[in-house]
């Protein structure tokens, strides 16, 4: 919320900047309990982000109801302000809760995030991070009810609730809402309206997003569906890799996926050396409680998948925008 806040800030200063004014109204978004609100200052960062990149995002970027001044033209406004939530787009009803930009390295393989360096990894046509995200405030995940329900807040678990347990590239595990920066409720009921069907950002910094279960089938196929899991495992010794006696795997993808555990929906933690478990975008369409996820088993080789309940806690990996 703080960067989120800062962004805000820099974002209007530019946009004043540009304006020649020396003074508007601006909501704060931490003052504001607001889902509305807080999407509508995000969604005004993510357009001049976008803008004075010279690349225009595709996630849920709706100018026009974010800003509003006393002309319909932003340069001949003689004051902007921020909208209040009446006009916000059906597509910002995504928080953005995470509405930074993470300047790619493309020769090094990384971004650099507020929380930190991700390496990221070429693999066929795209570009995949090759750690899981690791944004969000610890919560707790060990009671049956230890949602992440919080709205306003990104939350994620780590296991056992101990923060360095996301430490490390394991990174943290988030139910499916909160992956998708959605509103909890969208854990027990479809909210196909409120995705992206072009890229869906959710807790992806702004650039990327979580990958669809197209792109997943994609990556599987491109690394050979009978072994992309053992290309995707990371190889490595000790209790913090997979299963010593795992033997399938290699890594050779540079995937490298990490046996994270898995926040079970009624509470607790799976132990961490038999899964690695990465949502989709993608909703089950016959049954809006679950949703698509690909895992790796450490005893397996493939990539697989199947419907489950949002309200596991998985890990995120975010993939960068065609
Ligand atoms: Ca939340």
């Amino acid at each position: 919320m703080r960067n989120h806040y800062y962004l805000s800030l820099f974002a209007l200063a530019l946009l004043l900047q540009n304006c020649g004014e020396t003074g508007s109204a601006l909501m704060n978004p931490d003052s504001s309990a607001g889902l509305g609100s807080s999407s509508s200052v995000a969604t005004l960062s993510s357009s001049i982000d976008a803008s004075s990149s010279g690349e225009i995002q595709s996630s849920s970027i709706d100018v026009s109801s974010s800003v509003v001044g006393q002309s319909s033209s932003l340069g001949a406004s003689s004051s902007v302000v921020v909208s209040s939530s009446s006009t916000i787009a059906s597509s910002s009803s995504v928080a953005g809760l995470n509405a930074q930009v993470c300047p790619y390295y493309a020769a090094q393989n990384v971004i650099s995030c507020s929380e930190g360096m991700y390496s990221t990894k070429v693999i066929g046509t795209q570009v995949w991070m090759a750690e899981n995200l690791n944004v969000g405030t610890l919560v707790s995940g060990a009671g049956a009810t230890a949602n992440q329900a919080n709205n306003s807040v990104l939350e994620k678990y780590c296991r056992n609730d101990i923060a360095t347990n996301c430490n490390g590239g394991m990174g943290g595990l988030y139910q499916w809402a909160e992956a998708m920066d959605l509103p909890a409720s969208c854990n027990a009921t479809a909210c196909a309206g409120l995705i992206d069907a072009g890229n869906h950002r959710g807790i992806c910094p702004i650039g990327w997003h979580i990958p669809k279960a197209s792109e997943w089938v994609t990556l599987s196929t491109f690394l050979n569906d009978s072994v992309a899991g053992a290309k995707m495992k990371m190889k490595g010794t000790g209790s913090s890799y997979w299963d010593n006696s795992a033997s399938n795997y290699d890594n050779l993808s540079g995937f490298s996926g990490r046996p994270t555990s898995y926040r079970y929906a009624a509470g607790g933690f799976e132990v961490a050396t038999n899964y690695a478990n990465y949502w989709t975008a993608s909703e089950n369409p016959s049954n809006g409680a679950q949703a698509t996820h690909r895992f790796l088993h450490w005893d397996e080789k493939t990539l697989s998948v199947e419907f489950n309940q949002k309200q596991l806690g998985l890990s995120v990996r975010c993939i960068k925008n065609p």
